[in-house]
């Protein structure tokens, strides 16, 4: 790949290294049913994935106001800016585009949206990066096709990408397909759109939905070809170290196994086909999936680049008295008893960074982007110097020692494209849609139960990464 073309001296950051940070349509757009907009999954999880959905829009979901980019988007981007970004990842609500999902024409005013967010990036130099498709299913996609159990779904997802390419492909270079798409077998209504309830689903079925869903990302890759042949596509994997508990040789196969799980979605996105340790597996477990010829084409369709978001590592083990999972990242995982965790019980991890990204790079020889880091905490604002701010060292702490993890992966060889810190702004959280837990540079003022003013303060931390990207890295400890 073309992306750095030097390789950068131990120690620092390639020349053209993309900083910037991340966020998620429904996390913080709000505006829920303006300008046209469709119902999504998020609009019947108030309480995120900690309660079963609701029946419809409930006054409690703080997503349907959320931290109101929709209208506030001109000071944040211009927020971003003053931090230096280089580039801004975001996603595109496929509810503002297709309201239905599967609507035969695009809604405008949804795309006008977008066109005024890129001028915006545009005006301040930030190299976009849209998410097509980031926990944000149409409504109509889940209850009335089953979502992603449901082939139809890929001509729909086809549709909305052609709609993107066409009318955004000159302005937006990197796409990403579908957000930690291996999220769907633990979390198959919001990741998969799947109305049924996990313990109804069969194996097969979510494999079936998998199978669609890489299907269509094959085919959004082809498409983005004919469209935009300078565009980079890349899939977005929800990276998970897996550690064996113990030295003990059935430790070891069960980290592999379970590592195997995510492994395949790279795989496929890289290879272009089904590794051999999952036809074994659904051989083994009577999985059968509908898998046509002209598939096995679209998959061949590969990606440019693998993205990932990390949060957190974690152990296997054969031991059957301890099998019992610590909190995380929609995954999860045997605690490890040498690490200290978030106060959402997210187990602290930099050096993990090092070790995924030398094993994707190793294992697929594509150019790695960190599209999603950061420490979910609760912040209290104060003021000081007559100005209110977060004194966030500890997130100053994280993500420094993160970082320089990255910096060292970079000198063990792997090419690696840029690193966008997860909700750059404080965001409605994806698991448990609390405002409280932040991950920002930038403190928005709203709580938990839905008052504050929505003003925007920097943080400590906002300083330490402007300093880090002018610095291109050289600020690190
Ligand atoms: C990832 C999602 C994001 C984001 C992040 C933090 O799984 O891609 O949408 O929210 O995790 O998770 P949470 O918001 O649950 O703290």
């Amino acid at each position: 790949m073309t992306h750095a073309a030097t390789k950068p001296a131990t120690g620092t950051f390639p020349q053209g290294f993309l900083w910037g940070g991340a966020t998620a349509a429904n996390q913080i757009e709000g505006a829920y049913s303006d300008g046209g907009k469709g119902l999504s999954i998020q609009d019947v999880m108030p309480q995120g994935i900690t309660q079963p959905p609701s029946d419809g829009p409930t006054p409690d979901n703080l997503k349907q106001s959320a931290i109101d980019f929709y209208n506030r988007y001109a000071e944040d981007i211009a927020l971003f800016a003053e931090m230096g970004f280089k580039v801004y990842r975001f996603s595109i609500a496929w509810s503002r585009i297709f309201p239905n999902g599967d609507d035969e024409a695009p809604n405008e005013e949804g795309i006008a949206f977008y066109s005024r967010v890129l001028d915006e990036l545009e005006k301040h130099g930030i190299e976009p990066m849209v998410t097509i498709s980031h926990y944000e299913t149409p409504l109509n996609l889940a209850r009335s096709y089953g979502g992603w159990t449901n082939r139809a779904l890929i001509g729909f997802y086809e549709r909305y990408c052609r709609v993107l390419f066409e009318r955004f492909g000159s302005r937006v270079k990197y796409w990403l397909t579908f957000n930690e798409i291996n999220s769907v077998m633990h979390e198959p209504f919001m990741s998969g759109g799947i109305p049924t309830p996990r313990a109804e689903l069969t194996e097969s079925d979510l494999y079936q939905a998998i199978h669609h869903e890489l299907v269509a990302s094959g085919r959004a890759t082809r498409l983005a070809r004919e469209i935009m042949p300078a565009a980079q596509v890349g899939c977005m994997i929800l990276a998970l170290p897996v550690y064996p508990l113990t030295p003990s040789p059935d430790d070891v196969v069960r980290a592999m196994d379970t590592a195997h799980a995510s492994y395949a979605f790279g795989d496929i996105h890289c290879r272009g086909a089904y590794p051999g340790y999952l036809l074994r597996y659904f051989r083994d477990n009577g999985i059968e999936l509908d898998i046509t010829e002209q598939d096995r084409e679209d998959l061949k369709n590969t990606v440019d680049f693998v993205s990932f978001s990390y949060y957190m590592s974690i152990c296997e083990t054969a031991d059957p008295d301890k099998q019992e999972k610590g909190p995380g990242n929609i995954m999860g995982g045997v605690p490890n008893p040498t690490l200290e965790a978030s106060e959402w019980g997210w187990q602290i991890d930099p050096q993990g960074l090092r070790v995924v990204m030398n094993d994707y790079w190793e294992r697929w020889q594509k150019p790695l982007f960190v599209v999603e880091n950061g420490l979910g905490a609760k912040d209290v604002l104060v003021e000081s110097d007559g100005v209110l701010t977060v004194e966030d060292d500890y997130r100053i702490d994280y993500m420094n020692n993160h970082l320089v993890q990255v910096r060292e992966a970079i000198a063990d060889g792997a090419e690696v494209m840029g690193y966008t810190s997860w909700g750059c702004i404080d965001v409605v959280s994806a698991s448990t849609a609390q405002m409280s837990k932040r991950y920002g540079f930038i403190y928005v003022d709203r709580n938990d139960d839905g008052s504050g003013t929505l003003d925007r303060h920097r943080k400590k931390s906002f300083g330490w990464y402007r300093d880090v990207i002018a610095s291109n890295g050289a600020a690190l400890n």
